[in-house]
């Protein structure tokens, strides 16, 4: 939406909330539910991605909240971001939880004492994080040790764009160094396999925690069954284990976060000690394309765009050469350890749709793809997590097979960066009818649309703000 549309005030179920006078009474409706969902999940210095399962603030969750609250609230927005960043780890990287000290150790494992290596506090209260950055005003959080997609500078700009106020420009002045650290941070100490794409080193870092992406790659670790035993899984206690990623899965992720957690979450001779070291196509798309958004960012603050333009047409050149694979005609994570592609479809490997440089070959394979019957884009149902056609597509488990708004957002913002504002229009569509008819799931079966996971989850809301605001393409 142009922050010039015009908006009606109308009272919400928590808080007023002012609805774009495009909106039909059916889609105020789904705005106001939306609004609602993000002002539930708000605690008063950040919004939870859920309440239930997750309720303290994550770093890529909080990009897309922003873009979302963006029209409905740009000082939340703005708060969001700043409270991120002020966790900010002194090498430049943004951890991908902040924990929330007045929320007890019981209710989100892994918490911070695991990130620590200390006891919980008293109580089951949090423990010392694996690292705890202040601003010098508020006391410092604990966080975890690892990181997740940069789409903060995306966010951030969104949110400028949106509400274009003095407000914003003095926000906006105040992150660039730190999106530019956090990004710096990135390209050199997560340049493990020395090719200028960077590294994950942990699944959850990609976000798409137990996608088939990782399987080759994780299938090195073994399962410590005895890590299970001394640490409790929480989130199957709360939704369906179905749903979930498996024990033996969750086994290897705790496993992976103890070996880095050993190492003091230092990246100095990864290669050598560490047992996951993947190159995600999904994360360093978004790295090129935060690069992007910063060459806006930088222009408004007096900095040079000239410097983020080269990165970002860097990491786009990088990216094709090292993980576009011309046999599927798609990108795939490559395991730095073996120098194998993962041989896994996966949606993150079509990700790289968010870039403008793209070269024309590869958008017209990707866009093949995403029209295949592999991912079908179709106006009943956006795009799943991975291969429909795979004998292992899960159409419950989490990351191997639901459908997740985040991923499809950005999804359509490619097909619009590549002027294929028809299939653009389709995933809108798709999305907005899968949130009016299930409402605001973390992620949805990709047959029947039915939702599952957290039933009021945050980034579907904000996104359904922000595809609702914005009724273009
Ligand atoms: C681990 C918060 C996060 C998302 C991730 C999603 C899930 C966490 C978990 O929830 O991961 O970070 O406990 O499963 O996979 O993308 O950021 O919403």
């Amino acid at each position: 939406m142009s922050h010039a549309a015009k908006h009606v005030r109308a009272t919400g179920p928590s808080e007023p909330v002012d609805v774009p006078e495009h909106l039909d009474a059916a889609d105020a409706e789904t705005w106001r539910g939306a609004a609602a969902i993000l002002a539930a999940n708000w605690t008063g210095t950040h919004t939870v991605p859920s309440r239930t399962l997750y309720p303290h603030q994550w770093s890529w969750d909080a990009g897309f909240i922003s873009i979302g609250l963006a029209h409905v609230a740009p000082d939340r927005a703005w708060r969001d971001l700043r409270s991120l960043f002020a966790a900010q780890w002194p090498d430049g990287r943004v951890p991908h939880i902040v924990f929330d000290p007045g929320v007890t150790e019981r209710d989100y494992f892994p918490g911070p004492s695991f990130w620590s290596g200390g006891p919980p506090g008293p109580d089951g209260g949090p423990g010392h994080g694996g690292g705890a950055a202040g601003n010098g005003v508020e006391p410092a959080r604990p966080t975890s040790g690892i990181v997740q997609p940069p789409v903060h500078a995306l966010g951030a700009w969104q949110v400028y764009r949106h509400a274009p106020d003095e407000r914003a420009v003095a926000e906006l002045r105040w992150l660039y160094p730190r999106l530019v650290a956090q990004q710096e941070y990135l390209a050199t100490a997560r340049d493990v396999g020395g090719a200028g794409v960077a590294a994950i080193v942990h699944p959850w870092e990609s976000g798409l925690d137990n996608s088939p992406a990782w399987d080759e790659a994780l299938a090195a670790v073994p399962v410590a069954v005895e890590v299970l035993r001394r640490y409790a899984r929480r989130d199957n206690q709360v939704v369906s284990s179905d749903h979930r990623p498996t024990d033996d899965d969750y086994a290897r992720y705790l496993s992976v976060a103890l070996s880095y957690r050993e190492g003091g979450y230092q990246d100095a001779a990864l290669a050598a000690r560490h047992p996951f070291l993947v190159e995600c196509p999904g994360f360093n798309a978004l790295r090129g394309a935060a690069e992007l958004a910063l060459v806006r960012i930088a222009e408004l603050v007096g900095a040079d765009p000239a410097l983020h333009r080269d990165r970002g047409a860097a990491i786009t050149r990088r990216l094709v050469e090292r993980l576009f694979v011309p046999e599927t005609g798609m990108f795939h994570a490559l395991d730095v350890r073996t120098g194998r592609h993962s041989p896994a479809r996966c949606v993150n490997g079509l990700l790289p749709l968010v870039l403008p440089e793209l070269p024309a070959g590869q958008v017209a394979s990707l866009v093949a793809e995403l029209e295949s019957a592999r991912f079908g884009v179709d106006p009943r149902m956006p795009v799943p997590s991975y291969d429909r056609s795979a004998v292992d597509f899960d159409p419950f488990r989490y990351w191997r097979g639901p459908v997740w708004f985040n991923i499809n957002w950005l999804l359509r913002a490619g097909l619009r960066t590549h002027r294929r504002d028809d299939l653009a229009d389709t995933l809108r569509r798709g999305l907005l009818d899968l949130a009016r008819r299930s409402g605001y799931y973390e992620y949805f079966h990709p047959d029947s649309g039915a939702g599952i996971g957290s039933p009021a989850f945050s980034w579907t809301a904000a996104l359904t703000l922000d595809l609702l605001a914005d009724p273009v393409g």
